[in-house]
């Protein structure tokens, strides 16, 4: 019986280790869109092979990412399709070192920059 009740406890022990080393161990730094149509943080810093996900957390419009066409010493292109309140883009992987400039394609004057370092 108290063999038992040990086992149950390393079973539990052994669920919860598993929950906390998740299946994503890097996790992408968050740039959110925001209501007023600004890019947050708008000057983001990652490590070199790091990633970043946009998430669209206005409740009143949608925005994308495209290149910056005033900026073609960026780096790296990166877009991101119209996302929508609530919705996140897939991981974009930064593999090049510098600035990479982008905006969003709908509000003009929306734009953003990553520090790839
Ligand atoms: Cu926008």
């Amino acid at each position: 019986m108290r063999s038992l009740i040990a086992l149950g406890l390393l079973i539990t022990l052994a669920s919860c280790g598993g929950n906390s080393s998740s299946s994503n161990p890097q996790a992408c730094t968050e740039i959110q869109m925001q209501r007023g149509n600004v890019f947050s943080p708008n000057a983001a810093t990652v490590k070199r092979g790091g990633c970043v996900v946009f998430k669209n957390v206005d409740t009143t419009d949608v925005h994308n990412v495209g290149k910056d066409p005033s900026k073609p010493n960026s780096v790296q292109d990166i877009s991101v399709n119209t996302l929508s309140n609530g919705q996140s883009s897939s991981p974009i992987i930064l593999n090049i070192a510098g600035e990479v400039d982008y905006l969003c394609q709908i509000h003009f004057g929306m734009t953003g920059k990553i520090n790839v370092q």
